[in-house]
This record gives C-alpha cells, sequence and structure tokens, in this order.
C-alpha cells in the first residue's frame, strides 16, 4: 500500500492522532497491539511450571494466568492494547560526594526505577488521561488500563507493538532509547490497526548481561529464575534470603539494575531518560549511606515508616524488609561504623531482622578479615 492511501486511511489517521495525543501527555513511546493471544505463551507456561516465580503465588493462581495469557479474558471484546512506556531518572543524592558515590560499598545501591514517587501513580495518572483520549475518539469503546500488577504479558505486547525487542536480560529494549523504560497499558474494545511487531533481535551475539548477572539469575538467553534474582530477594521475597545468596547481594539493598546497566544498547543513554519524560520527583529521598538509612529505619515506627515512605516504590519490602536488606548490606560492605547498627537490630521484634544482623556481624568480620 502507497504512504499517500496509507495517511488516507481513517483508522491510520486516528490512530496516529491518538498516538500524538498520548505522547503529549508524557509518555516516552506509544504503540498498538493486537489482542490475541501473544506467541510465547508457552515460555511463560513453563516459567510457572518450573516455580520460577518463587514466593510471587499470585502470578500462578489460574485465573491470573488465565487473564494474563489472553487479553480477551481480562477485558471481554478487547480489541487493541495502547502501550505505553516512561521513562525514568536517577537517584540524585547518591550521585554526590565520597561515600555515595557509585561504586563505593557504603552507598545502598537501589534500582534507579525507585527514585522519586512511585511509577504505578505516575502511570495510574497518565493513563486515566490516555483512558479519556481513547474514549473521546471512541465513545462507545470499553477500557481498562494497567500498569505492572495488571493481568498482562507487559513485555511480550510491548514487543508486538513495535516497541523494541526483548533482549536477552528478558529488558524491553529499544535502540535508541535502551532499556530504562517502565510499560503501562490501557485494553480497549475499540479496533485500531496494530503497529508492526519489533521483528529485529539486536542482542546478537552479545551475552554481557549473562555474565554480569551476580546471582546467575539468567539462566540462558530470555531466561530469568526470578528466584536468584536481587530484586526479587529484596523487594518481593518475604522472609529469610537463602543465605548461599546473600554475598552476591553486595550494597544492592533494593532491586538490581546490573544487567541493564551492562547493556550497550544503555550506553550514551542519557542519565535522566530523555527531557521532560522522567517519571519525576516529589518523594523523600533515603539518606545517601547504608548506615545513615539503617539508623534512620531504626529510630522509626512501622507507622512512621509508612507516612515517610508510601509514596515511593521503596515502601513494598516494608520496614522489615528495608532492615533486613540492609544488614545484608553492611555485612557485605566489611564496614566497622555499621557495628552499632547491626548490634541493634539484634534487638528488633521481627526474627527475620535479628537473623539477618548475627549474619551481617559475622560476614562483616569475615569480610574484614580476608581484606576484600
Ligand atoms: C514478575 C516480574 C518481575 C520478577 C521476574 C522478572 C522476569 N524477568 O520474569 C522480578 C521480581 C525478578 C522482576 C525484576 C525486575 N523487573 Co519486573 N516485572 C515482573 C512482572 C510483574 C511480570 C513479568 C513476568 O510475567 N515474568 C515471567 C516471564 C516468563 O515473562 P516475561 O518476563 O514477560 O517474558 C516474556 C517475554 O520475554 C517473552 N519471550 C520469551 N522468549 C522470547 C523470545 C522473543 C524473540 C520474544 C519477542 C519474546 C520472548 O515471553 C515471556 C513470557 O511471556 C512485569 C510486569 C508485567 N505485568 O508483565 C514486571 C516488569 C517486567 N519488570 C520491570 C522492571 C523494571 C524490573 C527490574 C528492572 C526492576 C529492578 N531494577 O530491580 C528487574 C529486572 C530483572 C530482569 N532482568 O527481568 C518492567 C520491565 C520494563 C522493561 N523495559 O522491560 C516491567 C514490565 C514492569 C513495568 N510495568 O514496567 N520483575
Ligand atoms: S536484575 Fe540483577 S540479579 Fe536480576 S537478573 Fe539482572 S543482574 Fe541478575
Ligand atoms: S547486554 Fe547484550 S545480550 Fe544482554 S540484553 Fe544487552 S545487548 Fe542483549
Amino acid at each position: 500500500m502507497s504512504s499517500e492511501r496509507r495517511r488516507a486511511d481513517p483508522a491510520i489517521e486516528t490512530r496516529e492522532s491518538l498516538r500524538a495525543a498520548a505522547l503529549r501527555l508524557g509518555f516516552l513511546q506509544v504503540g498498538f497491539a493486537p489482542a490475541t493471544v501473544p506467541p510465547h505463551t508457552a515460555a511463560y507456561l513453563e516459567w510457572l511450571r518450573q516455580g520460577r516465580q518463587g514466593e510471587m503465588a499470585w502470578m500462578a493462581r489460574e485465573d491470573a494466568v488465565r487473564r494474563r495469557l489472553d487479553p480477551n479474558e481480562a477485558l471481554p471484546g478487547c480489541r487493541t492494547l495502547v502501550i505505553a512506556t516512561l521513562g525514568y531518572a536517577r537517584v540524585p543524592n547518591l550521585e554526590a560526594g565520597d561515600e555515595s558515590a557509585p561504586g563505593s560499598p557504603a552507598r545502598p545501591a537501589i534500582a534507579r526505577y525507585a527514585a522519586g514517587r512511585d511509577y504505578h501513580r505516575v502511570f495510574e495518572e497518565r493513563l486515566a488521561h490516555l483512558d479519556d483520549v481513547i474514549r473521546e475518539r471512541f465513545p462507545s469503546a470499553e477500557t481498562r488500563p494497567y500498569v505492572d500488577y495488571g493481568p498482562v504479558m507487559e513485555r511480550e505486547h510491548a514487543q508486538r507493538a513495535g516497541l523494541g525487542w526483548i533482549g536477552k536480560n528478558t529488558m524491553l529494549i529499544h535502540p535508541a532509547l535502551g532499556s530504562w523504560s517502565l510499560i503501562g497499558e490501557v485494553l480497549t474494545t475499540a479496533e485500531i490497526p496494530p503497529d508492526p511487531p519489533f521483528e529485529a533481535d539486536r542482542c546478537g551475539t552479545c551475552s554481557r548481561c549473562i555474565e554480569a548477572c551476580p546471582t546467575r539469575a539468567i539462566t540462558g538467553p530470555r531466561e530469568l529464575d526470578a528466584r536468584l534474582c536481587i530484586s526479587y530477594l529484596t523487594i518481593e521475597l518475604r522472609g529469610p534470603i537463602p543465605e548461599a545468596l546473600r554475598p552476591a547481594i553486595g550494597n544492592r539493598v533494593f532491586g538490581c539494575d546490573i544487567c541493564q546497566e551492562v547493556c550497550p544498547w544503555n550506553d550514551g543513554v542519557p542519565a535522566g531518560g530523555l527531557a521532560g519524560h522522567a517519571t519525576g520527583w516529589g518523594g523523600p529521598v533515603p539518606p545517601s549511606t547504608m548506615v545513615s538509612w539503617i539508623e534512620e529505619l531504626l529510630d522509626l515506627s512501622d507507622e512512621e515508616f509508612r507516612s515517610r515512605y508510601c509514596e515511593t516504590a521503596l515502601a513494598r519490602p516494608g520496614r522489615e524488609g528495608l532492615l533486613r536488606n540492609l544488614c545484608v548490606g553492611l555485612g557485605n560492605s566489611g564496614d566497622p561504623r555499621a557495628l552499632p547498627a547491626l548490634m541493634r537490630c539484634l534487638d528488633e521484634v521481627s526474627p527475620v531482622v535479628r537473623e539477618h544482623a548475627a549474619w551481617g556481624l559475622a560476614r562483616l568480620a569475615e569480610v574484614r578479615a580476608s581484606g576484600s
């Protein structure tokens, strides 16, 4: 079909005007995928069969799986997924000064996406506007916005909407924008012509992410065992972190970005995403050393923790989970200034925190003795 005829197609014109309006809402990318069952559902089922979701039991619930595999189960009559991405920034107070500089064992390494307000809230607000924009053009259509926790295989649909390929680290990657993006979507009964999928695999012979993963969680290209992933261990897992994995966590006390940091497709992508597209600031910024952060948390009640961190992604593991993670990080740091705080953790009510504090103290001594 010639480009003139494509431009004259009213359905395409509506789609392009919808995309332009959606981009004006501040999304980094917007694409359209068909609401058919995606081709890699077998990989997803196999992943669940192997128990790779660990304690994320909600992923394996029969109704959740059904809705996840087929968008028509999530929204009856669904025809289109409007997929949108947002870029995100770095954690600013953790970039400056000696001990807070990246690489310092005293610094808590926090996943970049967790900076500022919880991205779910940012997405929910913007997706509500996107929802309005869709219903203005398709008044009789039904719509359902989701982000992250919804029953949608977001990366797979994003690839089908042309927004990038799935890298060997399992991330959605765009050749110009890299992988520092988050995905949200509106499911709709409106019939909108889909974008062409992003067919190319730009990973080629590279395998940097697989080699760099400290816990060997990427078991093969596009295969990730969540039970080994630091992101799961520090954010999703409740209870104790398996002891054998604790040394490899280093100072990563909330999430992990290593398999993205080493990816050549993220080289040269501006630190704060693209200007004007970062999810923005507004939430509290955690203290810039692990010692000051754990001391802050020890002085907060659960109630005070919730009111300080409730607007941020850092609230997810709760005060107990963050204390647990910081005990691991401080043990791995070998920093003797961690001693008083780790000793205080031995008096915490939570047995998980107490056990991790004892491990942290033993690890601290071990790291200092080995000089590593
Ligand atoms: C559970 C989950 C996790 C788990 C498991 C991660 C995993 N890789 O499976 C844990 C807690 C470990 C995790 C970690 C992280 N997560 Co997470 N996570 C999710 C969640 C809720 C479900 C993912 C899922 O279903 N996993 C099961 C596997 C089997 O499915 P999948 O990853 O979608 O993989 C599919 C494709 O790879 C495809 N596929 C397989 N082979 C092939 C081959 C080809 C050629 C193609 C095209 C496709 C394809 O089929 C698979 C099955 O459908 C999604 C949100 C959502 N609703 O989808 C966010 C999501 C994937 N996470 C996200 C992020 C940001 C992260 C972290 C970076 C956070 C951090 N900094 O700590 C890390 C990254 C770790 C990593 N390398 O994946 C983003 C990813 C954005 C992006 N640009 O890709 C998402 C989309 C959330 C969001 N709304 O933005 N996460
Ligand atoms: S997020 Fe970290 S632990 Fe998880 S797969 Fe990537 S490098 Fe490995
Ligand atoms: S590091 Fe290499 S193999 Fe891994 S996702 Fe990036 S390009 Fe692909």
